[in-house]
């Protein structure tokens, strides 16, 4: 049998499919030593059926598949089963966020034999190289596996210089999948670029799933090598815009001014994700030059405006509400648009006192929208990850908050919601709270339609605007239906579960 490997990314979307980034790095980690093939679920109408006629082959020892929480969930746990049963000899092998974040359960499932556990760029490559030549793998940093009932964590190797890594093999993603397909329309532009130029973030909010992947550490490439690719990939497909899929993109200063001068020639519009606390400090010069070299609107995780809560969840920050609201205020002197996160229904002491953390970030919400009325907002419900060690995990932990302890149970309808952030099965949200702050939302897009949403024409906009405006003046969320109907006819967009 050949030591072919297969690729696999799971339909994450049916709207914008993206470069596949997550694959197409750990493809770059073998290209020239391993035949390997790409499959793209969000590119394939039977992702199956391709990847049988494949591995029917004979061709192909290893499957790869990438894993976030959510939809993906839902095409790689009955296919790798099904590829357990049906070719037994194949090594399955998962990566991504979700897979190294529960890997207790994936391991348990007895169809994942291994997981990488964060960047995979150095881990793949060795553990092919050690199960080729039978050898010991347990030297192999950043991973993870079972040995004789026991689950092995291999060390966690330093992060890599993402400018010494090779190249991304984009002109042999184009021979699976146009790339040029891949470039998609959007708020940016109408031919928006995928690009990840960094790995983790150097803080440890409590709530998040990169904490406990990289442990505080940040490395990102330079602002030269992020050009020289971006550069690469406009002239050679096309693309007018870029969206960064980093964690934080702009951790520094420095890095972020001298990427912004270097691609302001080039006409390209861009976005990325960031963190209030860090941009505040950014000087006016610096925001001025983001601004001008077409950088338009930035992610922040704003999280909420109560510093108690604040401090709970952003160890070692120093965001505060005041500061949330009054840089709102700061960037629309420069233009470029806030898109604020917010995380509700964090756990508190008493019913009485969640319930009353909700009502006072709806009103704080309602205070950005003042200062900066283009401000995005996104709401998401917390949604535990399993932070060993962290303060709010033993909280959530105690208040009897458990995860699913077999891997099929996440593809079930309440778990798909608990991975999109909508409903998070936290024994201390009652029902009443989840109404309240999914009315609250409604209300707030109807009266605000995103910007993102660029199927929405300005005759729609209009329409649901007024229909909406009165509850959110007279703060009458409750069963805002006739705002959800037109949400529904013109199939509304919300950026946080459909692409940014
Ligand atoms: C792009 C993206 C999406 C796209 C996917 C588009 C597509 N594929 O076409 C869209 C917008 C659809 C999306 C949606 C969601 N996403 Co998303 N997404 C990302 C994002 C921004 C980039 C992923 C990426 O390309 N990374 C670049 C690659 C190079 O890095 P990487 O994935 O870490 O890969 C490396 C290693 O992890 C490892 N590895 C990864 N996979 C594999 C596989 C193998 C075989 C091997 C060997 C190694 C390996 O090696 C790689 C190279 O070193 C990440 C954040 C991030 N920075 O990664 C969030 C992220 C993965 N998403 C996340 C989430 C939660 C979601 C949602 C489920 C919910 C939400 N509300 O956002 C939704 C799901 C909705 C849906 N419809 O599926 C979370 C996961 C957090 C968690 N709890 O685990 C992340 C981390 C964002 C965050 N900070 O919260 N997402
Ligand atoms: S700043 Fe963002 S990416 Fe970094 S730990 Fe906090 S939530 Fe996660």
């Amino acid at each position: 049998m050949e030591k072919g490997v297969l690729l696999f990314n799971p339909r994450a979307t049916n709207f914008n499919a993206r470069i596949p980034n997550s694959v197409l790095q750990v493809a770059a980690s073998i290209d020239g030593k391993y035949p390997w093939v790409i499959v793209d679920g969000n590119k394939e109408k039977d992702p199956w059926r391709k990847i049988e006629d494949y591995l029917a082959t004979g061709n192909f020892s290893y499957f790869g598949c990438t894993v976030m929480p959510g939809p993906q969930l839902k095409e790689a746990i009955p296919f790798s089963k099904k590829i357990r049963d049906l070719f037994p000899t194949i090594k399955i092998i998962w990566g991504g966020y979700f897979a190294s974040n529960q890997y207790k359960t994936c391991l348990e499932s007895g169809f994942v034999d291994f997981v990488i556990n964060g960047p995979g760029d150095y881990t793949f490559p060795s553990l092919l190289d050690a199960l080729e030549s039978k050898s010991d793998f347990s030297y192999i940093k950043n991973l993870i596996y079972k040995a004789e009932n026991e689950i092995i964590k291999t060390a966690k190797a330093e992060l890599l210089d993402l400018d010494k890594l090779p190249a991304l093999p984009y002109d042999k993603l184009n021979e699976f999948y146009p790339l040029s397909n891949y470039l998609c329309k959007t708020y940016l532009g109408k031919k928006t670029i995928a690009y990840h130029s960094s790995f983790g973030c150097p803080f440890t909010c409590s709530f998040c799933a990169i904490v406990p992947i990289y442990n505080a550490r940040w490395k990102g490439k330079s602002a030269k090598g992020i050009y020289d690719d971006i550069l690469h990939i406009k002239q050679t497909y096309g693309g007018d815009s870029l969206e960064f899929h980093d964690n934080n993109f702009f951790v520094s200063e420095k890095r972020t001014v001298e990427f912004a001068k270097q691609i302001k020639s080039e006409n390209i519009t861009w976005w990325g994700e960031a963190r209030i606390d860090t941009m505040y400090k950014y000087s006016d010069e610096s925001l001025k030059v983001i601004r001008d070299s077409g950088c338009k609107m930035i992610f922040f995780g704003a999280e909420t405006g109560n510093d108690e809560v604040l401090k709970q969840m952003d160890k070692g920050g120093t965001q505060t509400g005041a500061q949330i609201l009054a840089f709102a205020e700061r960037l629309k002197k420069f233009d470029i648009i806030p898109e604020y996160s917010f995380v509700l229904g964090m756990p508190a002491p008493t019913e009485e006192q969640v319930n009353k953390q909700i009502e006072e970030d709806i009103s704080f919400i309602k205070k950005i929208k003042k200062v900066n009325p283009d401000t995005e907002i996104i709401i998401y419900t917390y949604s535990p990850v399993p932070t060993e060690g962290s303060d709010l995990y033993e909280k959530v932990i105690a208040a009897g908050f458990k995860f699913p302890e077999k891997l099929e149970d996440w593809i079930s309808p309440q778990w798909e919601k608990f991975d999109l952030r909508k409903n998070p099965l936290t024994p201390w949200l009652k029902p009443y709270m989840i109404d309240k702050i999914r009315d609250f939302e409604t209300v707030l897009n109807g009266t605000y339609p995103s910007c993102s949403d660029i199927r929405l024409t300005p005759l729609k906009r209009k329409i649901i605007k007024t229909i909406s405006s009165w509850r959110y003046v007279s703060g009458i969320y409750s069963f805002p239906k006739e705002i959800r109907l037109f949400q529904k006819i013109w199939k509304y967009r919300q950026p946080e579960t459909e692409g940014f």
